[in-house]
């Protein structure tokens, strides 16, 4: 009795470890020197002023509430520098790499990042609200607090890097 217990607690545990080993995060199954944290993306309702940081007057206009933000921090710990090249995400048609900028005249705009996004050797970057981020459009659907997306992260070495992201309000950041 009590070694069949055994032997089914053992069976147990071997299932929580495999278990826990198929939910460890695929960012770091290809011993990238690359990690991801605090991924997170605006919801879609209720986009306060500080979104309008991040949108140029063209996408203004034409905001139907279909478009949103992803941000985290990446991190390099490895000898040489990598680019951010592209992202994908089930939830928009479009996913690009921006950067928040000053203009003539003082207006904030943003634009696209050309060639990518470098994520320095031993260094750290931040995609956060008026800085670098990850511009959604044609969302195709509404992004909701509460929600966790998917984000597929491209780079130049090769390295590919699923990230969930929670949406979150911006107020709770
Ligand atoms: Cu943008």
């Amino acid at each position: 009795m009590n070694t069949n217990h055994s032997i089914s607690l053992a069976a147990s545990v071997i299932a929580l470890v495999i278990i826990a080993a198929c939910a460890a995060p695929t960012a770091n199954s290809n011993n990238s020197t690359l990690s991801i944290k605090d991924a997170w993306a605006r919801p879609t309702a209720g986009m306060g002023g500080e979104m309008q940081t991040d949108m140029t007057s063209t996408e203004k206009m034409n905001m139907d509430g279909a478009v949103s933000a992803i941000y985290m921090t990446i991190e390099n710990s490895g000898e040489t520098p990598d680019r951010l090249v592209s992202v994908n995400t089930p939830v928009a048609n479009v996913a690009e790499i921006h950067e928040t900028y000053q203009q003539d005249g003082g207006l904030m705009g943003m634009r696209p990042v050309q060639s990518g996004l470098e994520i320095p050797a031993k260094g750290t970057v931040a995609l956060k609200p008026g800085s670098y981020h990850i511009m959604l459009m044609g969302l195709k659907g509404e992004l909701s607090p509460g929600q966790t997306i998917t984000a597929a992260l491209t780079f130049q070495s090769g390295k590919q890097m699923n990230v969930n992201v929670a949406v979150k309000a911006v107020d709770s950041q």
